[in-house]
C-alpha cells in the first residue's frame, strides 16, 4: 500500500480522535477510495440530527420527526458529501479542471473543494436563477462562472457534452462517485438514531440525493448496521415535477430555485428507489413550500432554504392524509441553509424591521412595554 500522496490541507493526521476528519475518513470502507486517493476534505458531514417536536405539534402529527441539518456542512449544503469524493477522485486521476452545471449548491461546493485541491473549477449556471448566497460562493471561491441564457437542464446538457471531450472532469451527480459520497448521510442517520427511520422525506430535483440515500440505507441494512429499510418519500415543486407528472418539463418554475429542474439525471434510479422502498412521490406548491419554510424557522429555529422546505410541506400533507402512522420515526433532510437565499427569506418573513428614533422610549413602544 502506498502512503497518501502529500497534498496541502488534505485530511489532517492529528492524533486527537475527537477531531472529525470528514466523510471519507469516517466511512472509507464503504467508498471507492484507497490509500492512494489524495483526500480533499473540508471536514464535511457529522451534521446534527435534531428532533422537531414543535413542528410535529404544529402539523397535528403523532410521530417522531428528526431533521438532518445538512445546511451546516462547510459550504452549507449536502453537496459537500459527494464533492469530497468527486474532487478527491478527480485529483487521483490527475484531472486539472472540474466542471458542473448547477442550480447553485453543487457549484458552491465544487468551487470550494476545487480551491482546496488547487484545481480549476468551471460552473455553468442558469442565468438569473441562482440564489444570492450561492452565487456569492462560486465567485468568492474563484470559480470560472458562466451563466447560460437557459435553465439547469440546458446547463447540464452542455456540461455533459464538455465531459465527452475528456478535457474536464464532470462533478455533477451523473458522476457516480458523487452518489457514493452522498450516501454517507444515510449511514450517519442510522448511527445517530441507532436504527433506520420508518419514513425518509426529502426534496427531489436532479434526483441524485434520493438515489444516494436509498443506496446508503440498503448498504447499511446489508451489513446489519440498520435494522430496517425506510420508505422513501420525495417531493418536487409543482412547477418542476417531471417525475410526479411523468413527463419532461421544458420550462420548470418554482421559488425553490435549487429544485428548478425539468429533466432529472437520476430519474430512473429515483423511480427504482421509490418502487423498492414502497415509497411515495408528490408535488407541493410554492405557497406550501414557503409556508413550511417559515413554519420550521419559527417553530424550531431551523433556517433551511426553500427547497429543503418541500419535504416539510410534504409532511404537512401526509399528516393531513393520515399517511404517517402514530409512533413512526420520520427523518427529513434540511438539504441547504436558509442563508443561501436571503431574498426569498426576507419576502417570506413578511415583515420588515421597525425603524425608530434612537431612544429607549421608541424601542419600548415597539416592544409594547
Ligand atoms: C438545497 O446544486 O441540483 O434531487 O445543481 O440544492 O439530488 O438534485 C441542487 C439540488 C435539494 C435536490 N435541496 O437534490 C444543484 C442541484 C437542495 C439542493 C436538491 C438540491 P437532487
Amino acid at each position: 500500500m502506498s502512503s497518501i500522496p502529500a497534498i496541502p490541507h488534505s485530511a489532517p493526521r492529528a492524533s486527537n480522535s475527537a477531531l472529525w476528519r470528514g466523510v471519507i475518513d469516517r466511512y472509507a470502507r464503504y467508498l471507492p477510495v484507497s490509500d492512494a486517493t489524495p483526500i480533499v476534505t473540508l471536514h464535511e458531514g457529522n451534521t446534527p440530527l435534531i428532533r422537531a417536536d414543535n413542528f410535529v405539534e404544529a402539523c397535528g402529527g403523532q410521530f417522531e420527526l428528526w431533521l438532518k441539518y445538512e445546511g451546516v456542512n462547510p459550504t452549507c449544503s449536502f453537496k459537500d458529501r459527494g464533492m469530497t469524493v468527486a474532487v478527491s477522485k478527480a485529483r487521483e486521476r490527475g484531472a486539472s479542471i472540474v466542471i458542473c452545471a448547477s442550480t447553485g449548491n453543487t457549484s458552491a461546493s465544487a468551487a470550494a473543494y476545487a480551491a482546496r485541491a488547487k484545481m480549476k473549477c468551471v460552473v455553468v449556471l442558469p442565468h438569473g436563477k441562482i440564489a444570492l448566497g450561492k452565487l456569492a460562493q462560486a465567485l468568492m471561491y474563484g470559480a470560472t462562472t458562466i451563466a447560460v441564457e437557459g435553465n439547469f437542464d440546458d446547463a447540464l446538457r452542455i456540461v455533459r457534452e464538455l465531459g465527452n471531450t475528456g478535457q474536464v472532469e464532470v462533478v455533477n451527480s451523473v458522476n457516480p462517485v458523487r452518489i457514493e459520497g452522498q450516501k454517507t448521510a444515510a449511514f450517519e442517520i442510522c448511527d445517530q438514531l441507532g436504527r433506520a427511520p420508518d419514513f425518509h422525506f426529502l426534496p427531489v430535483g436532479n434526483a441524485g440525493n434520493i438515489t444516494a440515500y436509498w443506496k446508503g440505507y440498503k448498504e447499511y441494512y446489508s451489513v446489519q448496521k440498520a435494522d430496517r429499510l425506510p420508505r422513501m418519500f420525495g417531493f418536487q415543486a409543482a412547477g418542476a415535477a417531471p417525475i410526479v407528472d411523468g413527463r419532461l418539463i421544458e420550462k420548470p418554475e418554482t421559488v425553490a430555485s435549487a429544485i428548478r429542474i425539468g429533466n432529472p439525471a437520476s430519474w430512473q434510479a429515483a423511480t427504482a428507489a421509490l418502487k423498492e422502498s414502497k415509497g411515495h412521490i408528490d408535488k407541493v406548491t410554492d405557497e406550501e413550500i414557503l409556508a413550511a419554510h417559515k413554519l420550521i424557522a419559527q417553530t424550531e429555529g431551523i433556517f433551511a432554504e426553500p427547497a429543503s422546505a418541500a419535504p416539510l410541506a410534504g409532511i404537512l400533507r401526509c399528516t393531513k392524509a393520515r399517511m404517517i402512522p402514530a409512533g413512526s420515526v420520520v427523518t427529513a433532510i434540511m438539504t441547504g441553509h436558509g442563508l443561501k437565499d436571503p431574498e426569498t427569506a426576507i419576502k417570506t418573513a413578511g415583515f420588515e424591521p421597525t425603524i425608530v428614533a434612537p431612544k429607549k422610549e421608541t424601542v419600548m413602544k415597539v416592544i409594547g412595554l
